[in-house]
């Protein structure tokens, strides 16, 4: 909790530190109901800051303090300033030796920051600022020390003490007792520091590096878990021979853990030689894990094991570039599943959930730039702007450059900066020397805000067989930011022939074509392109692949959608079109709806989904993404205003409409693949999530008919196959139908079978939490007291919270406003047991301009509510305070 006035920080205030630690030892005495730290910092002042000896200001919280020396001379009251949050004190020499003991209380840790207790295992949680709960220290990324650290704890609760970096000594200790030494020869910043002791079973593999190094690979689990780790060792394995591959980057320890813990803040922690993880991004296996569960894993133990170059060996100088390491990393795990799995299905993915998400986020009172300029409390940016988008800067910073000129950028950023702690603007200077090229207006992209959008138009003339296509750019105001330059948007396109035949791509000027596709450089407020050489007027293909995170608009009508969905050779875009082609009829229902006409859904969408379904060629996930509708979020974040309910009936109506007229291919296909699914082992490859996606995705528009013999294959389904991915999806089907005798059994056989795990519990929450059904808000309420749920467990809020605030709209945004108290409620009772995901919770609440103004003002009140409820979390408060302004 604060106890200072929550104060504002800002990027241009950065000064370098005044000292530096050279070595730091920690030595930690776990016990049931404290824990002793001692650390001796090897400190010097800073040659850059000057010759004076400023007082030394450590960063600690929640500690207490035992005894302090300096040299070897213990330091008394006098001699030291003890406040809330730092230590301040004189050093007498430029070199010196600081020695603390403090006690802290990781056993009544709720906040899942520092260090806490997971269950009964001991673990950290360091980013960004949790380690100054552990001891005093210089806790800022650029202050980077050489570690060892000493673990001691009762022998037979916590027979396993790790730390980072290489084993180098342990043995007995009296009482019971034993101690492990770790040696880290890597500087590092606090924040990579990871401490784990528990009692764990681990499964064991190695991996041969390419210099021939062999390293060995952990994955520590507690006992019950050992049986779902296989699928994250290759994931592992897989990730490092990547990195080799594609970037060059050889890991550099000689062992490389992961440890699975079951309460956990987000996803995963890149500690350094020793990740630590939510359990639910490691254990994975047919019977428990669904196929999006195990893309998931391979993707998040992927990104940490990346950030052990772009984080680790190269990391931030201050928070405010946080997406130096993150948004790389993103891209960096991107491009990694996209080479194991579909690429296009990955991207349309990752489209879909930018759009949706991070567009909202860039529009609401939170928005802020990829780095932003000023913060109150870091957590609170571990955003989808800055991961997400962050991506997106480097993807075009990758699709300006080529693949060749991007790999030079970053062979030079990892050889010129190793070991250092660096901005941005170092990341840009590296692209920039390693290509010869100049890079100042594209860092727009890290300083402003918003989404652009880009208006498109065109015109031919077919005297001179010219076809021009002119550019608009403009981006909203966004808190702190109202006026912004322009741009550089990459724009990949195409051209269509009235067959659907790629056209050459010869822009006026040019002596030829250099080809069928191409990428322009929008970069002013307006600006066109002309193409020459066409005989006919081309249907263009823009922004491929979504080459740039901007809204594009382009007076597409919707014959046009259709025969991009046929014709278009790029495959993403294919998708793209029949998305603008449901956005459109959709929108139109939405109008008859709010008008109180009669539904009438266009034909056309029938005719475009037809086609997709008949499309043996056709990868069956993508015909499983042509088949998804637009969500209900989505069509929320590209209204003005959001009519919740009238989204959420001309949504349901065109898919009943659908599903009526599509059901007999979707029979056929449904069969077919069940069929396969039944006579096949499950396996974790793309072609198997296709099939599977497309057999569940046809499950549920089949049971909208309500047939007795869907039913029977749902029930089928949901009995007899061998993998969650199906038995999931046919609950999901079952929970989301009127058959309530059958609902209510499946519910109950499928808590009774899995309730001792609490990760397949986790998707019973979710799954009831999203039904749309009347009454949500209400069974919701039912659930959180049902005993496998716990608010002290992140999973467990946002399977069931987060699930019910963030995707089932229609009943999270009742007009009475009983969703927003319930929510309002729970952030309340969260802000005082773990700020991070009080503050997380929150997110549903901060969009109220969306919606009409009744709404708007119940979500106000309830903010309103919250800002007055007592003392807040510097998190929450931040939140609640920005979406008031
Ligand atoms: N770097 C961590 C995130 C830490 C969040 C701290 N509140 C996980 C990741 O992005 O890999
Ligand atoms: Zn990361």
């Amino acid at each position: 909790m604060r106890t200072e006035q929550p104060k504002m920080i800002y990027l241009k205030d950065y000064q370098a530190p005044e000292y530096l630690i050279d070595e730091t030892h920690l030595t930690f005495e776990l016990f049931e109901d404290h824990t002793l730290v001692h650390a001796q910092l090897l400190m010097r002042r800073n040659p850059e800051r000057g010759a004076g000896l400023p007082p030394l200001v450590l960063d600690g919280q929640q500690l207490e303090l035992l005894a302090l020396s300096m040299d070897g001379r213990e330091l008394l009251a006098g001699d030291y300033q003890l406040s809330d949050s730092h230590l301040t004190l004189q050093p007498l020499a430029a070199n010196f030796t600081l020695d603390s003991s403090v006690r802290i209380h990781p056993e009544s840790n709720t906040a899942l920051e520092g260090l806490y207790k997971s269950g009964s295992m001991f673990c950290t949680q360091c980013e960004a600022e949790g380690f100054r709960k552990i001891t005093y220290y210089l806790d800022r990324p650029d202050v980077m020390s050489r570690f060892t650290t000493t673990l001691s704890a009762e022998q037979h609760s916590y027979p396993v003490l790790l730390s980072n970096g290489n084993p180098i000594a342990s043995g007995p200790e009296e009482g019971g007792r034993h101690w492990a030494t770790w040696e880290d020869p890597f500087m590092k910043p606090a924040y990579l520091f990871a401490l784990v002791a528990g009692d764990l079973w681990c499964i064991e593999d190695t991996f041969n590096t390419m210099s021939q190094r062999e390293v060995a690979l952990r994955i520590y689990v507690e006992p019950e878990n050992i049986d779902k780790c296989q699928h994250a060792m290759d994931s592992l394995k897989k990730s490092m021979r990547w990195d080799e591959e594609v970037y060059g980057r050889e890991y550099d320890l000689d062992i490389f853990m992961i440890v699975a813990v079951n309460d956990f803040n987000m996803g995963a922690m890149e500690n350094k030689g020793l990740n630590i993880f939510n359990s639910s991004c490691v254990l994975a296996k047919a019977e428990t894990a669904t196929d999006a569960a195990h893309q998931r894993v391979e993707a998040v133990v992927a990104h940490e094991y990346f950030h052990n170059w772009s984080g680790n060996r190269v990391t931030c100088r201050d928070w405010f570039q946080l997406s130096l390491k993150e948004g790389f990393t993103v891209f960096r795990d991107a491009e990694f599943s996209a080479d194991m799995n579909s690429r296009t299905v990955k991207r349309i993915e990752d489209v879909a959930y930018l759009r949706t998400h991070q567009f909202a986020e860039d529009a609401g009172p939170m928005a802020h730039a990829v780095r932003p300029d000023s913060f109150i409390e870091i957590s609170n940016f571990y955003t989808l702007t800055v991961y997400e988008k962050g991506s997106e800067v480097v993807r075009m910073i990758h699709t300006l450059l080529g693949a060749e000129g991007f790999r030079k950028g970053t062979d030079l950023y990892f050889q010129r900066h190793d070991g250092q702690a660096v901005t941005c603007d170092d990341f840009i200077k590296a692209m920039e020397d390693a290509n010869g090229v100049e890079l100042t207006q594209f860092k727009r992209w890290y300083s402003q805000g918003g989404t652009p959008r880009l208006q498109v138009s065109e015109a031919y003339d077919a005297a001179s067989k010219t076809y021009t296509l002119s550019f608009r750019q403009s981006c909203p105001a966004t808190p702190g930011q109202a006026q912004k330059l322009p741009f550089v948007i990459p724009v990949e396109l195409g051209l269509l022939d009235g067959k659907g035949r790629a056209l050459p791509l010869r822009l006026a000027g040019e002596a030829k074509a250099p080809g069928e596709t191409r990428v322009l450089a929008v970069t002013e407020a307006e600006q066109s392109f002309s193409f020459v050489d066409l005989a006919e007027k081309p249907l263009p293909s823009l922004l491929r692949g979504l080459s740039a995170p901007v809204k594009l608009g382009f007076p597409y009508d919707r014959d046009q959608l259709m025969f991009l969905m046929q014709h278009d050779s790029d495959g993403f875009n294919r998708w793209e079109a029949g998305q603008q082609l449901a956005v459109q009829v959709l929108q139109e229902l939405i109008g008859q709806h709010q008008r109180g006409e009669k539904l009438l859904l266009d034909q056309r969408l029938v005719a475009a989904l037809r086609t997709v379904l008949a499309d043996q060629q056709l990868d069956q996930a993508m015909v499983a993404e042509m088949l998804s509708l637009p969500s209900e979020a989505y069509l929320t974040e590209i209204s003005e205003s959001a009519d919740v309910d009238a989204i959420h009936t001309a949504r349901e109506f065109a898919r009943q409409q659908l599903a009526e007229a599509l059901f007999a291919p979707l029979w056929q296909r449904y069969q077919a693949n069940r069929e396969l699914s039944r006579h096949s082992e499950y396996v974790a490859e793309a072609a198997h999530f296709a099939r599977r996606s497309l057999q569940n995705i046809a499950l549920s528009y089949l049971m909208m008919s309500e047939k007795p013999e869907v039913l029977g294959a749902c029930l089928e389904q949901y009995e007899a196959c061998d993998n969650m991915t199906e038995r999931l999806a046919a609950l999901a089907v079952l929970v989301n139908s009127s058959f309530a005798e059958e609902k209510s059994k499946a519910l109950a056989a499928f808590a009774e079978h899995f309730k001792d795990n609490p990760l397949v519990m986790d998707q019973w929450f979710s799954v009831q939490a999203g039904s749309t059904l009347p009454g949500g808000l209400e069974r919701v309420q039912q659930l959180m007291q049902h005993p496998a749920f716990t608010l002290k467990n992140p999973n467990k809020v946002r399977a069931l919270i987060g699930a019910f605030a963030g995707q089932n709209l229609v009943n999270f945004h009742r007009a009475d406003g009983a969703g927003y108290r319930f929510l309002a409620d729970l952030v309340i009772t969260l802000n005082a047991l773990n700020p991070q995901i009080a503050s997380r919770q929150l997110a549903p609440l901060t969009r109220w301009s969306k919606y009409d103004a009744a709404r708007q003002a119940l979500m106000r009140a309830e903010l309103e509510r919250i800002l007055a409820s007592g003392e807040l979390s510097s998190d929450v408060y931040e939140v609640v305070s920005k979406s008031l302004a």
